[in-house]
C-alpha cells in the first residue's frame, strides 16, 4: 500500500517534513510499528490528528496493525470528540515519534507484508450530513489505493515529485491524497503546518494541493504567487475555485490550476489532467474506473450527480439505513451535488449542493443541523436557523439566525465552538423574531439568504 515505506525509492533523510521537523521512510516505519504493536487487536483508535509527524505515524500504524484509524480533529469541542470516541469505538491512544520498534508488530507488520486484508477497513473519517451528528465514513485500504494510483495517472503523480500542503490531516485531501498519497507515490512531502502564501512560497515544491480558500489567499499575495512558478502543477478542491482566482493564478504563475472533485465517501472521482486541457469553472473527467451520471428531469441538462466505482466508501459505520439512503434502487451513489456535463468533452461541472443544509466553509464540510442542534441547547435559545452565506474569501461563511434573549452572539459563537469543532462556529450570529417557516413550520432559509424575513429583533 505504502510503497515508499517498502525502501524502493532509498532513504531521504528529508523524505517527510511535517511542521518543520523532518524524518526519514526508516523513522517514519519505525514509529509505525510502534503504533502498530499499541494498537494492535483493538477494534479501532483514534489519535488527535494534529499536523504533525505523530499523525503521518499513527496513519501508516493502522494500516501496518489492520485496525482502522480515526483521526480526531484537535479543535473538536468535547462533544463532538466524545461523540467520535463513543460512535467508532476507537481506543484513544497517544504517538510518541521518537519511541520507534524494528522488525515485526503485529500481524504483517513490515511495510511491504499486508497487516490489513485490501477489504478491510483502513479509516474511519467523521463527516456532517444535513441534520444530526456527523457520521463514520468507513473507507477500505482497496478504495484508498485505487484513488491514489487514479490520480497518479491524472496528474502524472510519481516519486520525482516533492510535494507541498499544509491542509489538516482529518480529512480526505490532508491525510488520504496529501499524506498517504505521498507515501505511496514515495513523492516528498513537505507539510506546511498552517497553509500560507509564505510558506507554500518557500517550500519548493513540484506539486502543491490547497482549498479555494488557500488559493485565493495566494493569489491575493502576487510575491508568495510568482514563487510557485516553477512548480509542475497546483491542484485545488474540496469546494468550487472561484474563476477569478483561477485567473489571477495563472497570471501570477503562468500555470492553469487543475480541479478536481470528491467527498468523504466515494474519494476523488472527477479531475482535470495534467497536460490536459483545463477551464476555469470545470472539474474535468471522471477518473479510471470511475463512472458518473447526471439524474435529471426530462429536458434539464443539470441535475444530482450520481457515480460508482472502486474509490467508493464501504458504508457509514453502525448506519446501515443512511447507507441504503445513501445510494439509488440501482446501486449508484447520490452525492448530493447538482452537476452537468459537457455533450462534447465530457467535462463535469458543479453546479451546487441539492440541499441549502449543506455549507462549505474554507473546504470544510458542515451540517447546518448540527450547528442549530448545538444552538438549541443553550438555554436562552428559543429558535435557530443556521445558513452558508457567500463569501469570497471562505466560498460560504457561517450565519446564525436565532430567537434568543439575555445572550450576546460572541456568548453563542462560543458555546457553539464548546461543543462542537472550532471552524463551525458561526462567523455572525443575526438576533431575529422569528424563524420564517412555511405552513409546515420547516424554516424558510432561502428567506434567510436573501434577506426577504420578518423584523429583526432587538
Ligand atoms: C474562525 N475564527 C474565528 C471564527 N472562525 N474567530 C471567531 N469566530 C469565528 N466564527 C478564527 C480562527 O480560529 C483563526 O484564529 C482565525 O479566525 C482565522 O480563521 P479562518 O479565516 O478560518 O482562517 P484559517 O484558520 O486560516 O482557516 C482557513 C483554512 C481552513 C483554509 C486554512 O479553513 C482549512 O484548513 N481548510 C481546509 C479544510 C479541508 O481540508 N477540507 C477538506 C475536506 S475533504 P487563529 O487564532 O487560529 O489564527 C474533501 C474531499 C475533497 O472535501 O474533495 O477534498
Ligand atoms: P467532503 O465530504 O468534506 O469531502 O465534502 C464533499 C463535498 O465537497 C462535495 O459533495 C462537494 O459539494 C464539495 N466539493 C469537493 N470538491 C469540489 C470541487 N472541485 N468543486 C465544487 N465542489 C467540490
Amino acid at each position: 500500500m505504502l510503497t515508499a515505506l517498502d525502501g524502493v525509492y532509498g532513504d531521504r533523510k528529508d523524505a517527510l517534513s511535517v511542521a518543520g521537523r523532518t524524518a526519514s521512510y526508516e523513522e517514519l516505519l519505525g514509529a509505525a510499528r510502534a503504533v502498530a504493536a499499541d494498537v494492535a487487536g483493538a477494534p479501532a483508535f483514534a489519535v488527535t490528528a494534529t499536523a504533525s509527524l505523530e499523525t503521518v505515524a499513527a496513519a501508516v500504524g493502522g494500516l501496518l496493525a489492520g485496525v482502522p484509524f480515526v483521526p480526531l480533529p484537535p479543535d473538536a469541542g468535547p462533544a463532538e470528540r466524545e461523540h467520535i470516541l463513543r460512535d467508532s469505538g476507537a481506543v484513544l491512544t497517544d504517538v510518541d515519534f521518537d519511541r520507534r520498534s524494528s522488525g515485526s508488530a503485529g500481524p504483517g507488520a513490515g511495510a511491504g507484508a499486508p497487516g490489513a486484508a485490501p477489504e478491510d477497513p483502513a479509516l474511519v473519517l467523521y463527516t456532517s450530513g444535513t441534520t444530526g451528528a456527523p457520521k463514520g465514513v468507513v473507507l477500505t485500504g482497496a478504495a484508498i489505493a485505487a484513488d491514489l494510483d487514479a490520480l497518479a495517472e491524472a496528474w502524472q503523480w510519481s516519486a520525482e515529485d516533492t510535494l507541498v500542503h499544509g491542509l489538516p490531516l482529518f480529512h480526505v485531501h490532508g491525510l488520504v491524497l496529501g499524506v498517504l498519497g505521498a507515501l505511496r507515490r514515495g513523492s516528498r512531502l513537505v507539510h506546511t503546518g498552517r497553509p500560507t502564501p509564505q510558506a507554500y512560497a518557500e517550500a519548493g515544491g513540484s506539486l502543491y494541493f490547497g482549498v479555494p480558500t488557500v488559493w485565493s489567499r495566494i493569489a491575493a499575495d502576487a510575491p508568495a504567487a510568482e514563487a510557485l512558478g516553477g512548480a509542475r502543477l497546483l491542484v485545488s478542491g474540496s469546494a468550487a475555485l472561484p474563476a477569478p482566482v483561477f485567473r489571477d493564478l495563472e497570471r501570477l504563475t503562468g500555470l492553469r490550476p487543475v480541479e478536481r472533485y470528491g467527498m468523504t465517501e466515494t474519494l476523488i472521482t472527477v479531475s482535470g489532467r495534467a497536460g490536459g486541457e483545463v477551464r476555469p469553472g470545470t472539474v474535468g473527467t471522471p477518473l479510471p474506473g470511475i463512472r458518473t451520471r447526471i439524474a435529471a428531469e426530462p429536458g434539464a441538462e443539470i441535475g444530482e450527480l450520481q457515480l460508482t466505482g472502486p474509490t467508493l466508501f464501504s458504508g457509514y459505520l453502525g448506519r446501515p439505513e443512511a447507507t441504503a439512503a445513501a445510494y439509488t434502487q440501482d446501486g449508484w451513489f447520490r452525492t448530493g451535488d447538482i452537476a452537468a456535463v459537457d455533450p462534447a468533452d465530457g467535462v463535469h461541472r458543479i453546479v451546487g449542493r441539492a440541499s441549502i443544509d449543506m455549507i462549505k466553509s474554507g473546504g470544510y464540510r458542515i451540517g447546518a443541523g448540527e450547528i442549530e442542534n448545538a444552538l438549541l441547547d443553550h438555554p436562552r435559545v428559543s429558535e435557530a436557523a443556521v445558513v452558508g452565506v457567500p463569501d469570497a474569501d471562505l466560498g460560504q461563511r457561517i450565519v446564525a439566525f436565532v430567537v434568543a434573549e439575555g445572550v450576546t452572539g460572541a456568548e453563542l459563537t462560543e458555546f457553539v465552538a464548546a461543543h462542537l469543532s472550532v471552524h463551525k462556529r458561526p462567523r455572525e450570529v443575526r438576533f431575529v423574531a422569528a424563524v420564517p417557516r412555511n405552513a409546515m413550520g420547516k424554516p424558510q432559509k432561502k428567506l434567510l439568504l436573501t434577506g426577504e424575513f420578518g423584523p429583526q429583533a432587538g
